[in-house]
């Protein structure tokens, strides 16, 4: 009898642990165990330099396992190719115009809704690691350890629930150290939601000590339009985000011994060096310091100039991503060592796209597809059909999708869809036919003018405005690159006119007010 008893309560454990971790969440999504959510973000990460992406400039094995063993989103974009703006679009689901942060700089309301709140409140344990960058505190998280800011690569400060603190060490390993020590530490009983948002690869690119003399003997391809002259695209010409206006110290780190380097920007970076320890600043100085002697005799200028500067912005770049790629490595595995990798939703994606010298630029901002466009991969053993998708999807849908995923209503406020059909691998079927951009951060660094448009699969329309008034049509099918502006020619009126009418539908649908005639 006793024995009896003892395994009904046993029968009785078995059947309701599974349902514990689904127990505040709408009936009907019951039968399923409400999934852990690994939100992995990093900071101007273009999808060029993922190799999953045809890219083949580097090799980013651990961003490809989660591709391979889930889905890749070819047709990815952002709705403002900033910073801050993507990042509280992709907290509130909602476009800058409605959730207030159109800028970097801006301060986030935090009080209103977001994704990780919803999930807190229907019992989720959550957590904000890394690059936060919102001006105001995080809520909706049960912890939080973000930079101030932009973030130091080096030994950098993190807030910690309100408190500073410094933390030693190259900031891509110590977000990652952060997010394992909390995935360890966390109460078992409630299924969790991690944001880990690093800063790399962020401008200045400086990489880790361990990956310096990566990509030495590589020589990399120029982009065809690397000498674009901007022929027909006023505001693409006005820009300040061409290789010519990297600053050799800041950027391209010709920080000599002797001082005797000049330019812009020499005493930011400075400052930053001098947050390293000896140790650090030692292997810094000893892998640049052949390319330094060799910068001060060269004496390059015109198209010499501007070559090495493109090598050398690359090397440093794709160093900072082999960190990220190989930290995203170590959380995959600590998923797989803890029989987590089943259920926990891994998403991969950056705050935006970024030129890595399309158009003869770095940086992003532009609608045009390298800064447009992001990448974003997401594995789910448990419910995600492995493959890879085209459909036109935003980051307005990531809190949808996560909140649909975790069986909790999705606010009539959200504007993005739930990419849930799309990621159980439902037959492709009504779904969006066009997307909207807006950027607005002009006057601004990179002076880069305000402009909205609208893509669908073939083409794009962009109006600039603000002290400009241009718009600018594109055939992605026959000029990928964005190189002819095809506005205002003959034979285009009809298809100006259809995306013009699908603009302004979009704008009354999303309620942005800014609508201009053509
Ligand atoms: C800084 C950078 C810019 C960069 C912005 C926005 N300049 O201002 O190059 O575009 O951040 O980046 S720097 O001299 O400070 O490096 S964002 O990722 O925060 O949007
Ligand atoms: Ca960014």
């Amino acid at each position: 009898m006793k024995k009896l008893q003892e395994y009904r309560a046993l029968l009785l454990l078995c059947l309701l642990v599974p349902f514990m971790h689904s127990c505040s969440v709408r009936p009907g999504a019951q039968k399923l165990i409400a999934p852990n959510i690994l939100f992995i973000m990093s900071d101007d990460h273009g999808y060029q330099a993922i190799s999953c992406y045809n890219g083949s400039l580097n090799q980013t094995p651990n961003i490809d396992r989660i591709a391979k063993e889930g889905i890749r989103f070819d047709q990815s974009f952002v709705t403002n190719s900033i910073c801050s703006p993507s990042r509280a679009v992709m907290l509130t689901g909602k476009f800058s115009h409605i959730n207030g942060q159109r800028n970097n700089g801006e301060v986030f309301d935090g009080a209103q809704l977001t994704f990780p709140k919803l999930l807190q409140e229907a019992g989720y344990q959550t957590a904000m690691i890394g690059k936060w960058h919102l001006g105001s505190d995080p809520t909706g998280f049960d912890y939080w350890s973000i930079l101030p800011g932009q973030g130091h690569y080096y030994n950098p400060d993190f807030i910690e629930m309100g408190e500073e603190i410094r933390v030693e060490g190259y900031v891509t390993n110590l977000i990652t150290d952060a997010g394992l020590r909390w995935l360890e530490t966390r109460d078992r009983a409630k299924p969790f939601c991690l944001l880990l948002h690093h800063k790399a690869p962020h401008r200045c690119w400086m990489p880790d000590t361990a990956t310096l003399n990566l990509y030495n003997d590589v020589n990399f391809t120029l982009p065809d339009n690397f000498y674009d002259q901007y022929e027909g695209r006023e505001a693409a010409a006005m820009q300040e985000m061409h290789m010519k206006d990297f600053c050799p110290v800041y950027d391209l780190k010709m920080l000599d011994r002797e001082g005797e380097i000049q330019g812009p920007l020499k005493e930011y970076f400075e400052y930053r060096m001098d947050r390293m320890n000896s140790a650090q600043r030692e292997a810094w100085e000893q892998a640049y310091g052949v390319e330094i002697d060799f910068y001060k005799q060269a004496s390059l200028e015109g198209k010499a100039l501007l070559e090495w500067s493109y090598q050398r912005y690359l090397e440093d770049y794709l160093r900072c991503i082999a960190s990220v790629d190989e930290n995203i490595g170590r959380v995959l595995d600590y998923l797989e060592k803890k029989g987590l990798a089943e259920n926990t939703l891994v998403v991969y994606t950056s705050d935006q796209g970024f030129y890595l010298g399309e158009h003869g630029w770095f940086d992003k901002r532009f609608m045009y597809e390298e800064s447009f466009r992001t990448p974003l991969v997401m594995r789910l053993p448990s419910r995600i059909k492995k493959g890879t998708r085209d459909e036109l999807v935003q980051n307005i849908d990531y809190a949808p999708t996560i909140l649909e995923l975790a069986g909790v209503d999705i606010p009539e406020e959200m504007q993005g869809e739930s990419l849930l059909p799309i990621l159980e691998g439902r037959e492709k079927g009504e779904w969006r036919d066009a997307v909207y951009y807006h950027y607005y951060e002009y006057p601004g660094p990179h002076s880069v003018k305000r402009h909205y448009g609208i893509r669908t699969e073939r083409f794009k329309l962009i109006h600039f405005y603000h002290d400009i008034d241009q718009w600018e049509l594109y055939d992605l099918h026959s000029d990928p690159t964005e190189m002819n502006n095809l506005f205002g020619k003959e034979t285009y009126e009809n298809i100006t006119d259809t995306l013009y009418k699908r603009l302004i539908d979009l704008q009354n649908q999303y309620n942005d007010t800014t609508i201009s005639n053509i």
